[in-house]
């Protein structure tokens, strides 16, 4: 550890840490469920940590929540209902109010002191609670989407933190099961589903529950997000049986000018199709299946 640096350490990438350095730290307590940290950093700006993991820096957050919101809304035609699991930092829900069609915004938040520590630190990304089509439960998302009546979502986007931790059954085959009962036929998730390069043995296992339990289309894409660790992430997109949907050609463009204070800043159309190309040694594990 080098004094005056935060370094990323954990079982989940072992023999590597990446690191920030940090000006000042800005908030440090212990909520019910997690370690919570937020500092500035000398050239990522402000920087959210839960239990020793980055989960979003002001200069790299567009990366992840562009992409994690707009790949599945921009894959159906006129998203209304959408339900986010996680994400209590607010900045998926920023991004899913850009879409006009919405209607209706239900986040599942786990941990109280996220939300309050995102609207007291990261304003920019907190934003997304103004929305008036949002409203927010703060509580454990695998007991509120069981409580879904059948069919209610056109959308589900699970911004999750990683398996070790309150997100552990985020990632288990009873929880994409009561996704999948909560969407509509030919609705969609999009899941936090971690890297390639680190992951690819809890990526097979996602795949593989998701190919039992998914009965529209299956696949995997990724994008850079230069502070997450390996410096890439990857999402788990799949719809219910019901009108098909192909997520590698877009369907509803996300209008340039959303009417939104900040306009987007990583998504594009084109980056969306990309997304859905793979490296060879991952095509090989994630196609085949
Ligand atoms: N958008 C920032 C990125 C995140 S945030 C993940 C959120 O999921 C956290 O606020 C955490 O409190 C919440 N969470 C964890 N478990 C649950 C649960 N069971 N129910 C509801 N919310 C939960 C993800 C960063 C990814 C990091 C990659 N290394």
């Amino acid at each position: 550890v080098i004094p005056g640096w935060f370094s990323e350490i954990s079982p989940m990438w072992p023999g590597e840490a990446h690191s920030l350095k940090i000006e000042k730290i800005l908030f440090q307590g212990k909520s019910d469920y997690q370690n919570v940290m937020v500092f500035q950093s000398s050239t990522y700006g402000k920087v959210l940590v839960l239990d020793g993991v980055i989960q979003l820096t002001e200069r790299d957050e567009c990366a992840y929540q562009e992409m994690i919101t707009h790949l599945p809304l921009c894959s159906i035609p006129n998203p209304k209902k959408v339900l986010v699991i996680g994400g209590g930092d607010g900045g998926v829900l920023r991004e899913v109010a850009r879409h006009s069609s919405v209607e209706q915004i239900d986040i599942c938040e786990i941990d109280k002191m996220v939300v309050d520590v995102s609207k007291q630190f990261f304003p920019r990304v907190a934003i997304g609670y103004e929305d008036p089509r949002v409203t927010l439960n703060v509580g454990d998302g695998v007991a509120f989407l069981r409580a879904v009546p059948a069919g209610t979502y056109d959308a589900i986007i699970v911004d999750s933190s990683d398996p070790i931790g309150p997100a552990q059954e985020l990632f288990e085959k009873p929880f994409f099961q009561s996704v999948a009962n909560a969407l509509r036929p030919g609705g969609v998730v999009c899941t936090q589903a971690e890297s390639i390069w680190l992951h690819m043995h809890i990526i097979e296992d996602i795949v593989s529950n998701c190919h039992q339990i998914f009965k529209g289309s299956v696949n995997y894409a990724w994008t850079t997000v230069p502070t997450y660790p390996s410096g890439v992430i990857g999402f788990m997109l799949c719809s219910t049986e019901g009108p098909p949907v192909d997520f590698k050609h877009p369907v509803n463009p996300i209008a340039e000018n959303d009417g939104s204070k900040d306009p987007l800043k990583f998504y594009n159309s084109e980056i969306h199709t990309a997304a859905f190309c793979l490296p060879s040694f991952a095509k090989k594990v994630i196609e085949s299946m």
